[in-house]
């Protein structure tokens, strides 16, 4: 891809974290640095130890693939690659290439004098999956308790782990994580279709915000504003996954029953306890 003659202006030395000049420079459209060049290591090197498992496994079937952590007897040892090593190594991979993406769109945060929202909405996701994989294993006193790598399998742990806990539906962090997700389509969907209709208009000039808050204000008599709109949208995803997280590692360490008797505190009220 060409480099445009106006993007001269962007592509600024320094704001580098680690490495100084030494991989300040682009390949093609992309900024490497110091993270760019170890998060392809780490990448690179989990990818292929994704396929040294495969290649050892029962199947190529890409649906079925799958790279298991270790058994929940052997706790939280470190394994022999075929019993859960491989799942180890790669999980480090996986969290190494995750936190040197985060730190490269730092960088380019700082060249460009940008706030830190863009890794800081990642850092969540990163949140998600060390809570998953790393923070609830440990509590729980075993690798064993994470997830295998498979798209399959992924998804059979996912129906386990609910069911282990009756109906995970009824668990109240999980029913708050939905609703966010819920919400935040509903808010992009606002945001999208609202965008699309002032630029898309009936006569020749594109609308401009006030026809934007002006359509809300006599819709519903409130408009959010179109900076408030993005506040509100990055405020609802960052919580759905926040909430994910919390539902999950509640699941387990703080809570080992069956959700719905969580429910209980309801009944045991004093209003109606004794009647
Ligand atoms: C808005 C506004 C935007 C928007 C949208 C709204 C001009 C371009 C979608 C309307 C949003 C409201 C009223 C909040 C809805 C609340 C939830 C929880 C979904 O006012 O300002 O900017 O895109």
């Amino acid at each position: 891809m060409a480099l445009l003659s106006f993007e001269r202006k962007y592509r600024v030395r320094g704001g580098t974290l680690v490495g100084g000049n030494l991989f300040d420079f682009w390949v093609g459209p992309f900024y490497v640095g110091f993270f760019g060049v170890t998060g392809f290591f780490f990448a690179a090197l989990g990818t292929i130890l994704i396929f040294y498992g495969a290649a050892l496994g029962p199947t190529w079937n890409p649906w079925l693939i799958s790279i298991y952590p270790p058994k929940v007897e052997d706790g939280l040892a470190f394994m022999p690659l075929m019993e859960g090593g491989l799942w180890q190594i790669i999980t480090i991979c996986a969290i190494g290439a995750f936190v040197c993406w985060a730190l490269r769109e730092v960088e380019i945060c700082n060249k460009l004098g940008m706030g830190y929202h863009v890794p800081f909405a990642f850092g969540v996701a990163i949140l998600a999956f060390v809570t998953l994989n790393v923070i609830r294993p440990i509590l729980m006193g075993g690798w064993g308790y994470a997830f295998p790598y498979g798209i399959w399998t992924h998804l059979d742990w996912v129906s386990n782990v609910g069911y282990a806990y009756g109906n995970f539906h009824y668990n109240p962090a999980h029913m708050l994580a939905v609703s966010l997700f819920f919400t935040t389509t509903l808010a992009l969907a606002l945001h999208g279709s609202l965008i699309l209709s002032a630029t898309n208009p009936t006569e020749r000039e594109v609308r401009s915000p006030d026809h934007e808050d002006t359509y809300f204000r006599d819709f519903i008599g409130y408009s959010i504003g179109p900076l408030g709109i993005h506040r509100l949208g990055l405020l609802l995803a960052l919580n759905a996954g926040l909430w994910s997280a919390i539902c999950i590692v509640i699941s387990g360490p703080l809570w080992e029953d069956q959700w719905i008797y969580w429910w209980d505190w309801y009944l045991n009220l004093p209003f109606w306890a004794d009647l």
